[in-house]
């Protein structure tokens, strides 16, 4: 069996440029190069507080964005996480093995319990043995994420090396894959990474050309350079952004005002959005297209969960046996 991918998304918002530059780009290249598995995992996005009334859309609106930034549903097993049970089934026996220090240790659940204070559920604490079960139930060896997932897939890892060791070798070690721009930062705080839950943090591939320009504009940058300091971090992720939207050329000359102590931030985030308002206009095209074919992609839907319930199946159908359950 060749290599197999697996990599996953959140409906909690708006898919916006970090998860795009972070990890979809990495999954569209990859998609040609091993047996793809793609999710959006539902299951995962009910660990903060949300709103049922627009679940489905969120999803809808999520599956749309990865296909029309590339995801091809004909070479890649495109899939919503809740429609293949054995996600859960598997996270249950995951957790059976899964010490709990393991968990706490876990920089997003310390964040996200810091950000919903009021809502710090069971669930947001399994997490990552959830995601586990995500990756291991495909017995996938390729994880490509932004940095923020590293440290869940190396917990994955160690997951299938305990159980490896306890039950006899199942699983194989997965690993993650950054692609070149793994953190991009909020635009409004840089000192937080762009996210979708936080407003005004990010642009989305649904925002219109002007709202790319408004929030592109807005972004917190510093008073100047620092001669020879380091770049602040709202200067760096411009420079991050520049590097992934506009040509080496335009990145260039932007250094080198910066290194003169000559560079004006608006002009460098004028060229800036109007690059991105070009790099992302076909993927704003293929979702207008797609989002008036709704039945294609429920289709696409269907057959992702059809092909990866067949593995997932398989899996916990040996999983079980080796525990002695089966
Ligand atoms: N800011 C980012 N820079 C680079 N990569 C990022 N990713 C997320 N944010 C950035 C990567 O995108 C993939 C999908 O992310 P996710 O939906 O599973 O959840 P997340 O990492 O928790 O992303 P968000 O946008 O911050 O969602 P919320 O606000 O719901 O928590 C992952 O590979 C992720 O690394």
């Amino acid at each position: 069996m060749g290599k197999r991918i697996f990599s996953g998304i959140q409906p909690t918002g708006a898919v916006h440029i970090g998860n795009y530059v972070g990890a979809i780009k990495q999954w569209v290249d990859l998609q040609h190069k091993y047996e793809s598995f793609f999710c959006i995992v539902d299951y995962h996005a009910i660990t903060i507080p949300y709103d049922p009334s627009d679940m489905q859309q969120r999803i809808f609106d999520a599956v749309v964005d990865n296909i029309a930034a590339g995801l091809d549903p004909e070479i890649a097993t495109i899939f919503i996480q809740s429609h293949v049970p054995e996600h859960t089934e598997l996270t249950w026996l995951f957790n059976s093995i899964t010490p709990m220090g393991w968990l706490g240790r876990m920089t997003q659940f310390k964040e996200k319990s810091e950000q919903f204070k009021e809502s710090v559920n069971v669930g947001l604490y399994d997490y990552p043995v959830l995601q586990a079960a995500d990756i291991l139930l495909y017995k996938a060896q390729v994880v490509p994420v932004g940095e923020d997932q590293v440290q869940h897939v190396e917990l994955t890892r160690d997951i299938a090396r305990k159980f490896n060791v306890t039950f006899g070798d199942t699983f194989p070690d997965p690993e993650a894959i950054l692609g070149a721009a793994p953190r991009i930062m909020g635009l409004n705080d840089p000192t937080r990474k762009m996210s979708k839950s936080i407003p005004g943090s990010y642009v989305s591939l649904s925002d219109s050309p002007d709202e790319i320009r408004q929030s592109v504009m807005r972004a917190v940058t510093d008073v100047g350079p620092t001669p020879g300091g380091e770049m602040s971090p709202g200067t760096a992720n411009l420079f991050m952004l520049l590097r992934e939207f506009s040509p080496p050329e335009t990145v260039q000359r932007f250094q080198d005002d910066y290194d003169r102590g000559a560079i004006r931030y608006s002009d460098l985030k004028k060229v800036l959005a109007e690059d991105m308002v070009a790099a992302l206009a076909p993927i704003r095209e293929a979702r207008e297209k797609l989002l008036q074919q709704p039945e294609t992609v429920r289709e696409v839907l269907r057959r992702g969960a059809e092909k990866a319930r067949g593995i997932a199946r398989e899996t916990v159908r040996e999983v079980k046996e080796r525990m002695g359950l089966g």
